[in-house]
């Protein structure tokens, strides 16, 4: 079954959701709210917010208790992709096949689109009832996003020489895109109320998962891992990233379905040889 097939529920939801946070038709400045739904939709793969819900569902929780969450997830990451193709980070003309928000909306707005997305998210998880909870993924989710998570890992590429080690790919990786993807699996645990031991589970497949995403992602552009480590290597590093993810989430039995699903999309994307890089 398609990714999209088996995950409908949960982009219907999204988007559903999304639309409804970022529909202030009538306010003031209307161009700053166009630019931050321009940068959410059309979507991508939405996958960060689908792992918020499918580790929440594992956990024992409702998609319902995961929204906050997952909408947090999926605006933090349209804010990074929105600010990583200004001119002073990427320089990207597009994003998903059409102009990228700069492009579109100039620099300045653009940079006030990212913010507005990534401080509306913190909006949203304040709402979180009960208040604990409230704190404990508001505190999950900012360590992801800063400087001890995607931020830093920014930071580290940037400041990074073209002859980086293998240990400075690793550390960028894993912050850059790793915790974003760790923290969208571990705030869908704790909005089911998750206890110690399945908390571990996810926090360990998140873990993995968060990697493996990267280095997928590096077989398919030609970069980063791939250019360090041979095709079968780098190939095999994903996979075996995978297998420790999976495994992770075995004791929640066929409640993890969907994570195993998840897991197996991203070994799916490997191209069977050597891809043209996008
Ligand atoms: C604060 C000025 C300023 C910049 C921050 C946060 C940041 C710049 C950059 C984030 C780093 C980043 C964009 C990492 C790449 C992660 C990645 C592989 C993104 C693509 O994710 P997909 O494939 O995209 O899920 P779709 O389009 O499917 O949502």
């Amino acid at each position: 079954m398609s990714y999209e097939t088996f995950f409908k529920n949960e982009l219907k939801l999204i988007d559903g959701n999304l639309r409804q946070a970022l529909s202030i038709r009538k306010a003031a400045p209307s161009i700053i709210h166009s630019a931050m739904r321009y940068a959410v939709f059309p979507g991508g793969k939405r996958f960060r917010s689908i792992l918020t819900f499918n580790a929440c569902k594992a956990c024992g929780g409702k998609f319902a208790d995961a929204i906050p969450a997952a909408l947090a997830m999926e605006l933090i990451h349209s804010y990074s992709l929105v600010h990583d193709d200004l001119p002073a980070l990427d320089n990207d003309d597009l994003r998903r096949g059409k102009p990228s928000c700069h492009k579109k909306f100039g620099e300045a707005n653009a940079i006030l689109a990212g913010d507005g997305l990534l401080t509306l998210a913190f909006e949203l998880l304040a709402d979180i009832r009960p208040a604990e909870r409230a704190i404990r993924i508001l505190r999950e989710i900012s360590t992801a996003a800063g400087v001890r998570g995607m931020i830093g890992g920014q930071v580290a590429d940037l400041m990074a020489s073209s002859r980086k080690t293998l240990s400075e790919l690793d550390f960028i990786c894993k912050n850059k895109t790793g915790k974003l993807i760790y923290a969208s699996a571990m705030s869908g645990a704790l909005s089911a109320g998750a206890l110690a031991q399945p908390l571990q589970w996810i926090a360990r497949y998140g873990e993995c998962l968060g990697l493996a995403f990267q280095v997928v992602d590096d077989i398919l552009d030609g970069d980063g891992y791939s250019r360090f480590l041979s095709r079968e290597r780098t190939v095999r590093k994903a996979q075996k990233l995978i297998v420790t993810a999976k495994k992770a989430v075995r004791g929640f039995g066929a409640k993890a379905d969907k994570l195993v699903f998840l897991a197996d999309f991203l070994e799916s994307r490997i191209p069977q040889s050597k891809a043209e890089p996008r």
